[in-house]
């Protein structure tokens, strides 16, 4: 009987437990933020159910919408709420109202539901000045100003990856438990890659430095190995590949859509933000994909993400350009 193996199997390190053990690190802190987060677990285990029964697309982003708004209202803990699926931002009632912002994508790449392809949860947190009257400057913050993010992927397994602004820790769904089980510790993104993902599709709408940079991923010149071209369309599911195995995701702006595809807030930004604090780089064509404003709360931005060596070359091709 291998006691090490079930010992290991015994101490089972959940997102809870682990994010109590976090909580230690601040002895300020109330619990508030465990208590949030445990609501967003919440809302992930059950979209997770809905997701493997096949539910439709239609009603999974309405069901998964409205699963968050409650529990993220129901938490106590929240003060504005901004959700892909809806236009306006949500102010939490002042008797529920705590000093928290959630903003998220329910569920994100939904037009992969009805062929089964992975998909995922997407969330940012941001904090607001105790008893402040929640505004909406509140949100239109730079990512860089976050306290939290992450994802859950619904694929053949259910993975939820955390940073909490100390490096990026992934878990795993034990169904027969119901918990989420730490199986990923501390992910560090690989500092070079072999995989580049984009939609070649948009290819003739590309700029300069994008065409140059992925022309170089097939044909490199330095003598390197062509790169893998990996390209799910879902970004959770695309971000989480690029994470773990490392390389480089791209959403370029293109002549058809001048700001990309993705969103600011609840995509580009979260995902940004484990990047950098998984050790790569996450830049808009421009800047530093933090560092960006938003002025509206579905605003949109071309975002390259990933290896920090990756991401450095195609920052150098951008920057070449301006300096022609
Ligand atoms: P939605 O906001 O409509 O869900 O679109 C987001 C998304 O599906 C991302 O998950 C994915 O990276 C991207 O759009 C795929 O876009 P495209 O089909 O243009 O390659």
């Amino acid at each position: 009987m291998d006691h090490a193996a079930d010992a290991h199997r015994t101490d089972l390190m959940t997102i809870t437990r682990h994010v109590l053990n976090e909580q230690t690190k601040h002895p300020e802190s109330r619990g508030d933020f465990t208590i949030l987060l445990s609501h967003i677990v919440l809302g992930c285990k059950f979209v997770c159910t809905a997701v493997n029964k096949g539910e439709e697309q239609k009603k999974l982003d309405v069901l998964s919408n409205e699963v968050f708004i409650k529990a993220l209202v129901s938490s106590g803990r929240t003060c504005i709420l901004v959700s892909e699926e809806d236009d306006e931002a949500t102010f939490v009632e002042p008797s529920k109202r705590g000093k928290y912002c959630v903003v998220f994508d329910p569920l994100d790449g939904s037009s992969n539901i009805d062929c089964a392809v992975s998909i995922g949860t997407i969330f940012g947190i941001y904090l607001i000045k105790e008893g402040a009257e929640p505004k909406l400057e509140d949100v239109l913050q730079p990512g860089k100003n976050m306290l939290a993010a992450g994802y859950c992927m619904y694929g053949s397994s259910c993975q939820f990856v955390l940073s909490t602004g100390t490096g990026v820790n992934g878990f795993t769904l034990d169904p027969s438990l119901g918990e989420f089980i730490l199986t990923h510790p501390d992910i560090k993104i690989p500092k070079k890659g072999k995989i580049y993902s984009v939609n070649e599709g948009n290819a003739k709408n590309w700029d300069n430095p994008t065409a140059k940079y992925v022309e170089r991923c097939k044909f490199p010149t330095d003598g390197s190995p062509a790169k893998s071209l990996r390209y799910i369309g879902s970004m959770v599911a695309d971000v989480h590949r690029t994470l773990l195995y490392g390389g480089i995701f791209l959403y370029p702006a293109d002549k058809k859509s001048p700001s990309g595809k993705l969103r600011v807030l609840y995509e580009v930004f979260p995902m940004s933000f484990l990047m950098e604090q998984a050790g790569g780089q996450a830049f808009t064509g421009k800047q530093r994909a933090l560092d960006l404003v938003p002025t509206q709360i579905h605003e949109r931005s071309p975002i390259f993400l990933g290896s920090y060596d990756d991401v450095e070359e195609i920052k150098a091709l951008y920057a070449a350009q301006v300096n022609k």
